[in-house]
C-alpha cells in the first residue's frame, strides 16, 4: 500500500511552513509501515501543472494507491482540479481529504465531488489508520465515507499526545528558506472565538477542547532536533500556549530545556500573558508572541466573542516589551459591523503599539467561512442571507467602510511584498537584534497608518468619494 498526502498549490508572498498535521500522519503510518509521501505543493510553490504531473508519477508506481488531500478554504478550486485529474488518470485510487475544511464541510463535498471517496473527520492519525488497514466498504470511526455516510461516528479525540511518534521533518532547513521549523505541544484552545474554526472543528470528535503533550516528550523532541539539525528556533503552532490557570508546564518546559540555547515564537490568547509568565517566557527563550488583540472597538470584539477587553492586549504588549519579546499582534481592521469610530479606535490602538510590535497588514478584513459560528448573528443582524462557498457574502453596515477598504486596498496591495520582506524576518526572529529592518518596517506601517486615517477624515468630512482614490494614487507615485 502506498500513501501520498498533498497540501495544495496556493499563492502567497509569505515564507514556506510545514504542513504539521501531514507531518504528524506520515509519522503515525510510517511507524505502522505504511510507506507514506507527502507532496508539499504550496511550501514548494508547485504550479497545479507542476502539482499534477508529480501525482502522474507518482501513482505509476503501485496499483494500491491512496491519496489524501489536505484542502484549505483558499485553495477549493485546486482541490477540484487536483481530486477530479487523479480519478480520471487512476480510476482505482481511493482519494479523500481531511483537515479543518474538510471536516466541517463534509456534507456538501462528498455530495458534490463524486470522486471524492471519504473525508476523515477531525483529528486524523487514529482515524486514517483505521481506514488504510480495513476494507474500504467497512465502517470506522471518524470516517466519511462514501455510502456510508448515514453511519458516520464521531472518532474520540487522543486525549494525551505524547503516545504520538513525533512528527516527520519532510521539509528541508533550505526548503523553508530560514523559517524555523514547527512543533506542537497541545492541539485545541479553550476559546470560543465566533470567527475562529478551532472549537468548531474539534468538536466534531468530542467536547474535549485542549489536548496536551507533557514537557518531558516537547523537551525530548527539541533535544532530538537539536541533534538532527542543529537548529537555534522554533516556532511553536499551538491554538494557545498556554493550557489552564497553571504555569506548570512553562516551568517544567524552561526546566528542562536549561541546557539549550533556542528562540521560540508562539501564540497565546492576550489575558494568558501575565508578568510572571511573560518573565518565564523570556527564560525559555521566546523572541515573538502572536496575540489576538482583533479590534480596540467594543462591540466588535463583543461580535467576536472574544471574552475580553483590550485592556488586556494593552497590558500582554507591555508585559511582553518590558521582557524585550516582540508581540505580534493579530489585527481585524474591517468587519461587517464595525463604523467610522471604531475605525478610528483600531487606527489609534495601533499608533500606539507600533514602536513596540508587529502588526499584519492592517488592511486585514474579517473573512468569513460558511462553518464559522460568526455566520448566525449575521444572519441574525440582517447582515447575511447564508449565500456562498466556501466564504459567504456578508454586507457592510456601512457601506463607507466598504469603501474606505477598498480604497486603502489599493495602497496596501502596491507593496505587499515589500511589507512582508520585512515582517516575515521580524515575525521570525522579533524586533531585538533586527533594529535595521525594524526602522524600514515602521516606516510603511507609520504611512499604513497615516493614509488610513486621511481616509477616515475624509469619509467624516464627506469627501472619500472624490477624493479618496486620487489621494491614494497620489500616495503610490510619490513613494515610487
Ligand atoms: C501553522 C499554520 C499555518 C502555517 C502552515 C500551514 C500548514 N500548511 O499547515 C502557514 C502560516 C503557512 C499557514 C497558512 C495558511 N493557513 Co494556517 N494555520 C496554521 C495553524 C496555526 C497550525 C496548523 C497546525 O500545524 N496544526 C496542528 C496539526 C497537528 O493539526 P492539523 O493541521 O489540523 O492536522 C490534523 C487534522 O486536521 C487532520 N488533517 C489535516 N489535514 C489532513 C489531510 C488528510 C488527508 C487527513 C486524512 C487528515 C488531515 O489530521 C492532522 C493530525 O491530526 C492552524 C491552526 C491549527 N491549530 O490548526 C491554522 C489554520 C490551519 N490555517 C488556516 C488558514 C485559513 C490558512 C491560510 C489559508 C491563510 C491564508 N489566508 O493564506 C493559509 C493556507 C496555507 C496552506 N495551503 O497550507 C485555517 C484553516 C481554516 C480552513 N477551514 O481552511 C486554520 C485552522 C486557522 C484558523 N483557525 O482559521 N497556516
Ligand atoms: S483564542 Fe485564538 S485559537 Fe482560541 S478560539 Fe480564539 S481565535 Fe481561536
Amino acid at each position: 500500500m502506498m500513501v501520498l498526502l498533498i497540501n495544495l498549490p496556493g499563492e502567497s508572498v509569505r515564507k514556506p511552513e510545514e504542513h504539521c498535521g501531514l507531518a504528524f500522519l506520515k509519522a503515525y503510518l510510517e511507524a505502522r509501515d505504511i510507506c507514506t509521501d507527502i507532496l508539499d505543493a504550496y511550501a514548494k510553490r508547485l504550479s497545479i501543472t507542476e502539482c499534477l504531473s508529480y501525482i502522474m508519477e507518482w501513482l505509476k508506481q503501485d496499483d494500491n494507491c491512496y491519496i489524501g488531500i489536505s484542502p484549505f478554504v483558499t485553495s477549493h478550486e485546486n482541490f477540484i482540479i487536483v481530486g477530479e485529474y487523479i480519478k480520471r488518470i487512476s480510476p482505482s485510487a481511493i482519494v479523500f481529504a481531511g483537515g479543518h475544511y474538510a471536516s466541517l464541510n463534509k456534507e456538501y463535498l462528498l455530495r458534490t465531488y463524486g470522486w471524492l471517496d471519504a473525508i476523515i473527520v477531525g483529528e486524523g492519525e487514529i482515524s486514517l489508520y483505521e481506514m488504510l488497514i480495513n476494507p474500504f466498504n467497512v465502517n470506522v470511526a471518524g470516517v466519511y465515507r462514501r455510502g456510508l455516510e448515514d453511519k458516520f461516528i464521531k472518532r474520540e479525540r487522543i486525549k494525551n499526545l505524547d503516545v504520538l511518534p513525533f512528527q516527520a521533518r519532510y521539509l528541508t532547513p533550505n526548503e523553508l528558506e530560514g523559517q524555523p521549523f514547527a512543533i506542537t505541544t497541545s492541539r485545541g484552545c479553550y476559546g470560543e472565538c465566533s470567527f475562529c474554526s478551532i472549537s468548531s472543528f474539534y468538536k466534531l470528535n468530542d467536547c474535549i477542547k485542549q489536548t496536551f503533550r507533557s514537557p518531558q516528550s516537547v523537551s525530548a523532541e527539541i533535544h532530538r532536533l537539536v541533534d538532527d539539525y542543529n537548529i537555534s528556533s522554533l516556532k511553536i503552532v499551538d491554538d494557545n500556549f498556554f493550557r489552564d490557570k497553571s504555569d506548570d508546564f512553562l516551568d517544567e518546559l524552561v526546566n528542562e530545556l536549561s541546557d539549550l540555547e533556542i528562540s521560540f515564537r508562539l501564540s497565546a490568547r492576550p489575558n494568558d500573558i501575565t508578568e510572571y509568565r511573560a518573565k518565564k517566557l523570556k527564560e525559555l527563550g521566546a523572541t515573538v508572541i502572536g496575540i489576538g488583540a482583533e479590534s480596540a472597538h467594543e462591540d466588535s470584539l463583543r461580535l467576536f466573542n472574544k471574552g475580553i477587553d483590550i485592556s488586556y492586549s494593552d497590558r500582554a504588549i507591555k508585559y511582553l516589551s518590558d521582557n524585550g519579546i516582540t508581540c505580534l499582534v493579530n489585527f481585524i481592521m474591517f468587519n461587517p459591523i464595525i463604523d467610522i469610530d471604531g475605525v478610528l479606535e483600531n487606527c489609534l490602538f495601533v499608533e500606539k503599539h507600533m514602536h513596540e510590535s508587529l502588526f499584519h497588514r492592517i488592511n486585514s478584513h474579517l473573512w468569513i467561512r460558511t462553518t464559522d459560528p460568526i455566520v448566525d448573528k449575521f444572519v441574525e443582524l440582517g447582515l447575511c442571507d447564508r449565500q456562498g462557498f466556501p466564504y459567504i457574502e456578508c454586507r457592510y453596515k456601512n457601506k463607507e467602510i466598504l469603501r474606505i477598504r477598498e480604497i486603502f486596498d489599493i495602497w496596501c496591495n502596491h507593496n505587499m511584498k515589500e511589507y512582508y520582506a520585512d515582517a516575515d524576518i521580524l515575525m521570525a526572529n522579533g524586533i531585538v537584534g533586527n533594529k535595521h529592518i525594524y526602522e524600514h518596517y515602521k516606516k510603511m506601517l507609520e504611512q499604513d497608518v497615516e493614509i488610513l486615517k486621511d481616509l477616515v477624515m475624509m469619509c467624516k468630512e464627506n469627501r472619500l468619494e472624490q477624493d479618496g482614490e486620487k489621494y491614494v494614487r497620489k500616495c503610490m507615485e510619490e513613494t515610487k
